[in-house]
């Protein structure tokens, strides 16, 4: 079971972060940072020690932690993010890793690579290629993790989804949510819990162990993972979704 989660709070320039539209409402940031405080505490009460690093006003995106580094086998890959307004977010997340004694390799430019495209699921490290992840991404993501027992897996994502996890998640070592734009295909041998279309922002889900963190409004989702064996735990998400942001964006669980 993980034990700690790493954390970034909501900066004031909140409202300024990536979108990929115009939300119908603008970003209520104090609304945002009620609902990361709710995240956090929802996390403590899963049994996390959560760590919560200071916002950087200059990096509107900095809360959404989960793309500056992906960490497995004892080693944190700090990424060079594809959206150029992000690539000043790593340096306080990859000192906080350092500090916690994990085993730094990074990222170089020309590579890419957003933590939201890499989801470990048992042995497997899926990687999505995307507009932020590109091949010399996925190929240092390989050269650091299969020589520590990792298989990699590079999935073509289709135009219009962010991020591999945008679509899927893990349910512990051999369980999924699997969301219709992406294929079945590489996730042969894995129990998929198929999530339905109108629902497919739910697919981002956060599973500790068999409690799954949902975002709250997606009953079809809930009552779905409740029938395959887990505990849904709904948790508010508005205004981070306005950023296009979901649940596991904004940790580093370890
Ligand atoms: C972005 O476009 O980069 C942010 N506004 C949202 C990032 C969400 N990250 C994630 O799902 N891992």
């Amino acid at each position: 079971m993980p034990e700690l989660a790493l954390t970034r709070h909501v900066p004031s320039s909140f409202a300024h972060a990536l979108a990929a539209a115009v939300p119908d409402a603008p970003i209520d940031v104090a609304q945002a940072r009620a609902q990361h405080a709710g995240y956090r505490a929802a996390l403590a009460s899963l049994g996390l020690e959560v760590r919560v690093l200071d916002a950087d006003d200059a990096h509107p995106d900095c809360c959404f932690v989960e793309d500056t580094a992906v960490v497995a086998a004892g080693v944190a890959l700090v990424t060079h993010p594809g959206a150029p307004s992000r690539r000043g977010e790593v340096g306080p997340v990859a000192a906080a890793l350092a500090e916690l004694g994990v085993t730094i390799a990074r990222v170089e430019a020309p590579a890419t690579l957003d933590g939201g495209d890499c989801m470990r699921v048992g042995s497997t490290l899926y990687v999505g290629r995307s507009a932020r992840t590109n091949a010399a991404g996925i190929a240092r993501l390989a050269e650091v993790f299969e020589p520590r027992g990792l298989r990699v897996v590079a999935i073509e994502l289709p135009p219009g989804v962010l991020h591999l996890k945008c679509a899927c998640a893990p349910l512990g070592d051999d369980a999924i949510t699997h969301a219709v734009p992406l294929p079945r295909e590489p996730f042969r041998g894995l129990s998929l819990v198929a999530i339905p279309e109108v629902e497919s922002y739910a697919a981002n889900v956060l599973a500790i162990g068999r409690r799954v963190i949902v975002p709250a409004g997606f009953a079809r989702t809930a009552d779905l993972l409740a029938r395959a064996g887990y505990e849904p735990v709904p948790l508010a998400t508005t205004e981070l979704r306005k950023a296009d942001g979901a649940l596991t964006c904004l940790s580093i669980i370890i």
